[in-house]
């Protein structure tokens, strides 16, 4: 069997006020850059710091809202040592964010909601993580149609990445990610995950969002809360570090460190 590269662990930090509830700003901003550090210790090497929810059915914040949550947590992180990717579809916010530190933006839009992203990007001189996204998280839902999903997401994706080249950004900085979730219903998410090798043929590095996610829950029995998906989420883990998946994007680093460390041990006859 051929050996497989470990993937890395990006941790999630999502800066929040619903993430957090112990109230004022300030509290969740101490909490958030905690969280983040905790997560470094538990072995991810990328903290992965958003200000806004993606979720089906959200709605936007404004940026003014979104730079307040995300830049102090980013430059703070940053100021520690950690190596952090900012989780935002808007180019002010990115640009801030580098200024503050981050070294990896982090566009779930792919550039297609904010037109300066890609420049942005380009003149920052960080790594670009390009998602496949079709539309807003409120109307996301029901873009969720395809031919063949995995073409289908292929081929959108490449033309983004063209046009990301196009716009000067280095494809060796460029990330794809195919977008578990957006504008996905389930079926299309395990559709498309078992075609990863269609969606990133190239070599490129390649990031995958599962953990916590809604089509992860269908598989268990009852209710749930979304931190109970943390099992199935490393399950998947490993079989996507199998699939040589680059960079896990995770909510419990832990748990993911512990599976790889058994993948790891598996392919390798032992622990290192
Ligand atoms: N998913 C969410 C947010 N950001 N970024 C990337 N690159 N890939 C994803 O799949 C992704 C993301 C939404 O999940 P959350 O609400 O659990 O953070």
């Amino acid at each position: 069997m051929s050996a497989r590269r470990r993937p890395e662990l990006w941790g999630v930090v999502n800066a929040t006020p619903d993430s957090f509830s112990d109230g004022g700003l300030f509290a969740s901003e101490r909490a958030a850059i905690e969280h983040g550090l905790s997560l470094v210790e538990q072995g991810a090497s990328v903290i992965d710091v958003g200000g806004e929810s993606t979720r089906p059915g959200a709605n936007r914040v404004s940026p003014d809202e979104e730079e307040k949550r995300v830049i102090p947590v980013v430059r703070a992180l940053a100021d520690e040592g950690v190596v952090v990717s900012v989780d935002t579809m808007r180019a002010s916010t990115a640009r801030k964010a580098v200024e503050a530190g981050a070294r990896i933006i982090n566009d779930v839009s792919g550039g297609l909601a904010d037109p300066d992203m890609f420049s942005v990007a380009a003149k920052a001189e960080v790594d670009y993580v390009l998602m496949h996204w079709r539309g807003h998280s409120n109307t996301m839902d029901s873009l969720a149609h395809y031919d063949n999903v995995g073409s289908d997401v292929a081929h959108e994706l490449r033309i983004r990445q063209e046009e990301a080249v196009r716009a000067g950004i280095d494809p060796s900085r460029l990330l794809v990610d195919p977008g578990l979730g957006f504008a996905k219903t389930p079926q299309h998410n395990w559709s498309l995950l078992s075609q990863l090798d269609e969606v990133a043929p190239s070599g490129i590095r390649m990031v995958v969002g599962a953990s916590r996610k809604r089509f992860l829950g269908e598989l268990l029995p009852g209710e749930h809360t979304p931190a109970e998906r943390d099992g199935a989420s490393a399950a998947l883990g490993v079989l996507l570090a199998e699939a040589g998946v680059f960079a896990l994007r995770v909510h419990n680093v832990r748990v993911h460190r512990e599976a790889l460390d058994v993948w790891q041990a598996f392919h390798e006859g032992g622990a290192s």
